[in-house]
């Protein structure tokens, strides 16, 4: 027996602009925090950037006829803000006519396009004004979301204004593992709570402006286990990083207010000086959409085990954990198996993540749910016959499509998945070492070769349905 999708469930694959666009000195677009980040010794993987990347800037057209292959109803991209605006000075109309062309090519492939506003790249002018630690980055923020929607607005139904704002914040500022690179509490708490601020900014601008628009935000979030659900240590540490992870999000955003434990924790921070009367009312903004990327999840304890680390530094720089406030929390491994990041594959946590946030957060504000990341890299080889037979890519993509149906059937409407990626690209601090994509990237040739996994995934979407051989993974 099969699975089926139900009626209007949306398919598609996401991308990011300095992962795949290339074209870094062209046509206007100036440096980016990543620009500058990648530059210093030692940040990347082999010193990798994304000065070529995928060169999507000029192969855009022929990534759309990919994507119409597969059957894509949806494509997740992102702007480039250095490209727009570069310096975020006046509208560079270079560089918004790449993303107008893009947009019409998807529209006449007959593909929706799904636009996020930032996806992790400030402008390097902004970051030497102190990036998002400086407050004054959020009404920037909203004046650039306004400049791409007066290009763009006509065209795009379905608007995103941030990507994952804990990575720009925690990964940037507080570990040092991604752009900008600094290392401080204080300062990702500051560039976290500036990015929601940001964020209600924009929303608002952009309702104002067009009040048809299909407005949402994207969050990286996580499941968090205690290793005991017995031991007070254990569970308090599950619940710092539920609080500093998820919560410090999905609570101001749809709740108008910053949970009290986690305020609590990070009080000795400094944090609630930052908070000023009517923030909080400005990022609670009514949201049509809202999109989950879901990766794994995690299992916490105040025990350390022999892998104490909380997160993973591809260069083994000196680097601090992203939690501001969870020193003495570890990281303890499953015995799940793991993908080439080395992270657990926990399909079900994907079910439990999409159930609670549809119960808690979005089912009471009536808004719509989606998953907008989901995906692995694997050490993909191609074959002598000149396939990539990445099973294991398939039977991922494949457990996680079932999780998302599992949701459904226990009643949340989840309305549509989004694979990373569509194809291989610059991995941030890991370069082009780790591949993500449904499509190879040869990187000397940028040939794109649709992987075992693209054509499985191009079947689901065909059938709108789960194939038998995937139930049968999935029964074991
Ligand atoms: C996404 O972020 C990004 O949006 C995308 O640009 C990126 O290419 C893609 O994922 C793949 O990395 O503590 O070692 O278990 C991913 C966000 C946050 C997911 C941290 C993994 C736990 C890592 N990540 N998380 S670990």
């Amino acid at each position: 027996m099969t699975r089926g999708f139900p009626a209007g469930f949306l398919f598609g694959a996401a991308t990011a602009a300095y992962q795949i666009e290339g074209a870094a000195h062209e046509d206007g677009r100036t440096d980016s925090i990543w620009d500058a980040f990648s530059r210093i010794p030692g940040t990347v993987v082999n010193a990798e950037n994304g000065e070529v990347a995928c060169d999507h800037y000029h192969r855009y057209t022929d990534d759309v006829a990919l994507m119409k292959e597969l059957g894509l109803g949806t494509y997740r991209f992102s702007t480039s803000w250095s490209r727009v605006r570069p310096d975020n000075g006046p509208v560079n109309p270079k560089g918004i006519d790449f993303y107008s062309r893009l947009v019409d090519e998807l529209l006449s492939a007959g593909i929706k396009p799904w636009l996020t506003l930032y996806h992790w790249d400030l402008p390097q002018a902004l970051e030497e004004k102190g990036g998002w630690v400086n407050r004054d980055t959020a009404e920037l923020f909203r004046d650039y979301a306004l400049s791409v929607h007066d290009a763009l607005g006509d065209r795009v139904g379905v608007w995103t204004t941030l990507n994952e704002p804990w990575c720009s914040a925690f990964v940037g500022y507080t570990a040092g593992v991604h752009a900008p690179g600094r290392q401080s509490k204080t300062d990702g708490l500051a560039a976290g709570h500036h990015l929601l601020l940001g964020h209600g900014l924009a929303a608002q601008a952009l309702r104002e402006r067009d009040p048809a628009l299909e407005l949402g935000i994207t969050l990286n979030l996580t499941v968090a286990k205690p290793v005991d659900p017995a031991r007070p240590g254990d569970v308090d540490a599950a619940r710092r990083i539920d609080g500093q992870l998820n919560r410090f999000f999905l609570d101001p955003l749809f709740r108008g207010s910053y949970p009290a434990d986690l305020l609590d924790d990070v009080a000795h921070l400094g944090f609630t000086e930052l908070v000023r009367d009517g923030d909080l009312a400005q990022i609670s903004q009514p949201l049509d959409s809202f999109g989950v990327n879901y990766y794994n999840g995690s299992l916490v304890s105040d025990l350390p085990t022999g892998s104490a680390q909380l997160s993973h530094d591809p260069t083994n720089r000196v680097t601090s954990s992203p939690f501001p406030a969870a020193d003495g929390v570890f990281n303890h491994p499953q015995g799940l198996p793991v993908t080439a990041m080395d992270w657990e594959v926990q399909p079900d946590g994907l079910r439990e993540l999409l159930v609670r946030v549809g119960a808690e957060y979005t089912g009471p504000a009536g808004t719509d749910l989606y998953v907008t990341e989901n995906g692995a890299a694997y050490d993909d080889v191609v074959a002598t016959d000149g396939a990539v037979h990445d099973a294991d890519r398939t039977l991922f993509l494949q457990l996680h499509l079932g999780a998302v149906l599992d949701a459904i059937d226990e009643g949340v409407d989840v309305k549509g998945y989004f694979y990373w990626s569509l194809m291989d690209n610059y991995e941030w601090a890991w370069g082009y070492q780790k591949r993500f994509g449904i499509v190879r990237v040869d990187y000397d040739t940028q040939e794109r070769l649709v992987k075992d996994s693209g054509r499985a995934y191009a079947a689901i979407i065909a059938a709108r349905s789960l194939p038998a051989a995937a139930e049968a993974a999935l029964a074991k």
